[in-house]
């Protein structure tokens, strides 16, 4: 069938909105009509040609919320008219690494997923009989897209599109890395690097799970209201301090009789590897964790004097918060539509298909929080 989507063709140039054509589920598929879809940093950061697994040409997106059209055939958990969230990190609940209850890391489908195949090794995606390759299995840039069912969290039906599509990766990841990663405790402190899409999230986790301190940075000043609006203590720009940040942030942070500053937890959602290791280094000795969540580009590594990590502080990363999707993400629907949490503020701008690249642009200039399509 014919569907409209917003295709990479190549890294660096902007989307092209156009038609293209999309084939029926297989065997453990579903057909998803898109309602909404976020746009998130990372699908910039894979059309900007750092993501070593960008492939072009595909279809991009991967925070999306929408309705199941159609069943493969041996598809159990999901029939037409259920309302879903497409997951890039599925849950297959066999896999070694779902059966460990370690990771939310399931195996099942993530070499095909890589490719931006299908589970089969093909693409449903083509254009004028040449394939188009999916995106984190998701491809939320079309109308309609093709997931394995294993890659579907269904939820509640009265929830609106246009929100919860925010669910599919900043709230959950954000949230999630407060609550599954770093299992932050009443009365932490915590710093808190980027205060965008991802960081604004993990602020109102930290909120949630009743931190004391919560300190924000960011080097736009405007970020500063949007913290406090979710729970930020202290907001700090590097670039206006006139010292090193790790000091300022352990001299900030400093508590107790012995008075050793660092905070308890640490996160960085900026992908950038100086800031990874300034988020470390600011953790309390002996016992500090900084959790990396933004995506850096190819090529990049992180560094450090093994001395912080020999005297207590861990370094970790999550993916999807740590979040178990068909599982988990129905849960975080509930807890917006009760209120618990908060996600309409940070839906900034609302845009037609047609006007994806302006999302991008918006993003470039620190504007937006999250732009969301509405198809
Ligand atoms: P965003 O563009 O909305 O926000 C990034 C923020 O970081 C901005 O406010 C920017 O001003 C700030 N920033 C940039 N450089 C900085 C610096 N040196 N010091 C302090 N602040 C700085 O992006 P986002 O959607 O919030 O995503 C953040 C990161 O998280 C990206 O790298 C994205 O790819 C990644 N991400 C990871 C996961 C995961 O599962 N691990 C999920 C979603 C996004
Ligand atoms: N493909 C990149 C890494 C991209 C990455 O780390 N993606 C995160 C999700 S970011 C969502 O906005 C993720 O889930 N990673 C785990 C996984 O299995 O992809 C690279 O560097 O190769
Ligand atoms: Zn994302």
């Amino acid at each position: 069938m014919d569907v409209r989507a917003a295709v990479a063709f190549e890294a660096g140039k902007p989307l092209e909105v156009t038609t293209v054509q999309l084939e029926g589920p297989k065997e453990g598929e579903v057909m998803v009509e898109v309602k909404a879809t976020g746009i998130c940093h990372t699908d910039e950061f894979t059309l900007s040609g750092a993501d070593p697994e960008g492939i072009f040409p595909s279809i991009l997106g991967h925070e999306g919320a929408g309705v199941v059209v159609e069943v493969g055939p041996g598809v159990k958990s999901l029939k037409k008219g259920d309302h879903v969230i497409p997951l890039y990190t599925p849950e297959c609940r066999e896999c070694p690494s779902c059966l460990s209850q370690k990771t939310n890391l399931c195996t099942a489908i993530r070499s095909t997923q890589g490719q931006g195949l299908m589970p089969d090794g093909t693409s449903r995606f083509s254009l004028d009989g040449k394939p188009l390759h999916h995106y984190m299995g998701t491809s939320t840039f079309a109308n309609f897209t093709v997931l394995p069912e294993i890659a579907v969290a269904k939820v509640r039906e009265d929830a609106p599109f246009d929100k919860i599509c925010y669910i599919g990766c900043g709230v959950t990841t954000g949230i999630g890395a407060v609550i599954h990663t770093a299992k932050v405790e009443e009365g932490a402190t915590a710093v808190v690097f980027g205060l965008g899409g991802i960081g604004l999230n993990v602020i109102q986790g930290l909120r949630l799970a009743g931190a004391d301190m919560i300190i924000g940075v960011d080097l736009n000043n405007s970020k500063k209201e949007w913290g406090e609006r979710f729970g930020m203590t202290h907001f700090v720009n590097p670039k206006e301090i006139g010292e090193d940040i790790v000091p300022y942030l352990v001299n900030l942070t400093k508590r107790g009789a012995d008075q050793i500053g660092g905070a308890d937890y640490t996160f960085d959602c900026t992908g950038n590897v100086t800031v990874m290791r300034q988020a470390l280094e600011c953790a309390h000795r002996g016992w500090g964790q900084s959790v990396v969540i933004g995506v850096a580009p190819a090529g990049a590594e992180i560094s450090t004097r093994p001395f912080q990590l020999v005297t207590g502080r861990t370094w970790k990363g999550t993916a999807f918060g740590g979040a178990r999707g068909r599982t988990d993400v129905p849960k975080i629907v509930e807890w917006y539509m009760d209120g618990k949490i908060e996600i309409d503020p940070m839906i900034t701008h609302t845009l037609s298909l047609d006007e994806i690249n302006k999302g991008f642009d918006l993003m470039h200039a620190g504007e937006s929080i999250r732009s969301v399509v509405v198809y």
